[in-house]
């Protein structure tokens, strides 16, 4: 039914409209000797975002996606979230803590974004969907298998629609035997090698409370999609992008597939187990708070642990400090004695080690002894709370822990851009309401008339009230 406006001529995707378009970046770089524009005369942090001008269509929902395209907004993409009339991201509800207002679940990572409110199995919703391809640079999903193509939007559609268009996906598993697996967080965790290296050797394997699977997964899918972007710089097309949840995981839990190859050369003299003379079996075991490098480390007790459940902080026994913690825990002896003066000597007696120092730490709260040691290079770490990070200051100063204001449910903190850029600032905004800009994005990006979005209205393609209406 509508008029095919502005999107019956060629689809020129937004990034690509200007002059940068015209020419692969190769015969530019000829033609430009480096191929780059002349460097702007702007003051960093004036001239734009990283971002400005690329459009995405933002077909995400839960944890994993919208992680992405928040991230993609924070550098100033135009960020625009279908969802389904009347319901939207099933994370709006979810674990709601003020009633009839978004959750923090959603809030906190939708922030930047238009909502479009879609029925993508309606007819007249479908043609808004085929006009959004022509109209934007990467439609990002993370539906289950299958999902998207159930809607009609298979690869090849797409591509055909806009030859331009990046397709980036988060799926729980990569091609093979669970391809078509549902998947949320802790089963990648699961299935990504974390939880089996995660915890105390004794206990059960253990889950990771920052979300590597779906936060994580989605950190890579805006790598990728960052990376397509720059390569469509020079081919002029676009590319299907795949993050599977699985891989992400074991990405980030690389350094124990290490460790899992070194096992064939002998015990891992760094885990305390070897210490405590406990014999290696064929897999990796969990480690408790071992350090993943080659500086052994631990948690230890500080001032107050006995009521306050993060009165710890992580202590790393570096090599090169080793004298100053000698001299601070009152073990100066140990400097010279051949069973603690060098790290290999040290390795059967992490225990023991460990327990000493915490001796010296248990007087001293958890920031005394971040002071004390920062002070001589001993690396440390006081574990935080998320009650303490909400209240620190320095993180508000930096933009890593924002405040914004919501009109339904108030001021709520959410986390910024941890990427800092001198020229792409941030500037964080709260997250759209259900709906919020589908009139804007109708008429002012896709071209339909007033008419038409009148009679889109009544269709039951973009408002489950007035879907019902027509029905009835
Ligand atoms: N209009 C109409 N229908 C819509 C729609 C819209 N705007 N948006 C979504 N839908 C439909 C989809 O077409 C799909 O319908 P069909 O199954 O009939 O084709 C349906 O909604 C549900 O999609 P889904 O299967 O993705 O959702 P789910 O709640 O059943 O599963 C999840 C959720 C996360 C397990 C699954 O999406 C998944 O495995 N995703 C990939 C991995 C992932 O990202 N996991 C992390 C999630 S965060 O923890």
């Amino acid at each position: 039914m509508a008029k095919k406006a502005k999107a019956k001529s060629k689809p020129k995707p937004a990034a690509m409209k200007k002059s940068a378009a015209k020419k692969p970046a190769l015969v530019r770089a000829k033609a430009n000797g480096n191929g780059l524009p002349k460097p702007s005369s702007k003051p960093f942090g004036k001239d734009g975002k990283a971002l400005q001008g690329v459009r995405i269509l933002d077909f995400t929902h839960v944890q994993s996606g919208p992680t992405c395209t928040q991230l993609l907004a924070y550098m100033g993409a135009d960020v625009i979230k279908v969802e389904r009339p009347g319901e939207g991201d099933i994370t709006r509800g979810q674990l709601r803590d003020v009633k009839g207002a978004d959750s923090l679940y959603f809030t906190m990572l939708n922030g930047n974004k238009r909502s479009i409110t879609i029925d993508s199995k309606h007819k007249t919703g479908k043609q808004i969907l085929d006009r959004l391809v022509k109209h934007c640079d990467v439609l990002v999903e993370n539906f289950a298998p299958g999902a998207l193509d159930r809607m009609g939007l298979t690869w090849e559609y797409i591509h055909k629609l806009n030859p331009r268009m990046i397709v980036a996906s988060v799926k729980g598993f990569g091609p093979g035997p669970y391809e078509d697996c549902k998947v949320y967080e802790n089963v990648a965790q699961c299935a990504g090698g974390s939880a089996s290296t995660t915890g105390f050797r004794e206990g059960p394997p253990l889950v990771t409370g920052a979300q590597i699977g779906d936060s994580g997964t989605g950190l890579h899918l805006a790598f990728g999609i960052v990376t397509a972007l720059y390569q469509r710089i020079r081919t002029g097309r676009g590319q299907k992008v795949l993050c599977a949840m699985q891989d992400g995981v074991l990405n980030l839990a690389r350094v124990k597939l290490r460790d899992q190859q070194r096992l064939a050369h002998g015990p891992l003299t760094e885990y305390r187990q070897y210490g405590e003379g406990i014999p290696f079996g064929k897999a990796v075991p969990r480690s408790g708070n071992d350090s993943g490098g080659g500086q052994p480390g631990w948690i230890l007790k500080c001032k107050g642990w006995e009521t306050d459940p993060d009165a710890y902080i992580y202590f790393i026994t570096q090599a090169p400090v080793w004298e100053p913690i000698c001299d601070l825990i009152g073990k100066p002896e140990w400097k010279t004695d051949p069973e603690y003066a060098k790290p290999p000597a040290r390795l059967p007696r992490l225990g023991h080690i460990f327990a000493t120092i915490e001796q010296w730490t248990m007087t001293k709260t958890k920031f005394e002894v971040m002071d004390i040691c920062n002070e001589k290079d001993i690396p440390v770490g006081p574990i935080l709370s998320m009650k303490e990070i909400a209240e620190e200051p320095s993180l508000r100063k930096t933009g890593t822990v924002v405040e914004v204001d919501h009109p339904v449910r108030g001021k709520y903190l959410t986390v910024g851009n941890p990427v800092k850029m001198s020229d792409s600032i941030t500037e964080v905004t709260r997250s759209p309401l259900l709906g919020e800009h589908t009139e804007e994005i109708l008429t002012k990006v896709l071209g339909y008339s007033a008419k038409e979005f009148a009679e889109i209205k009544m269709s039951g393609a973009i408002t489950a009230a007035e879907k019902k209406k027509a029905a009835a």
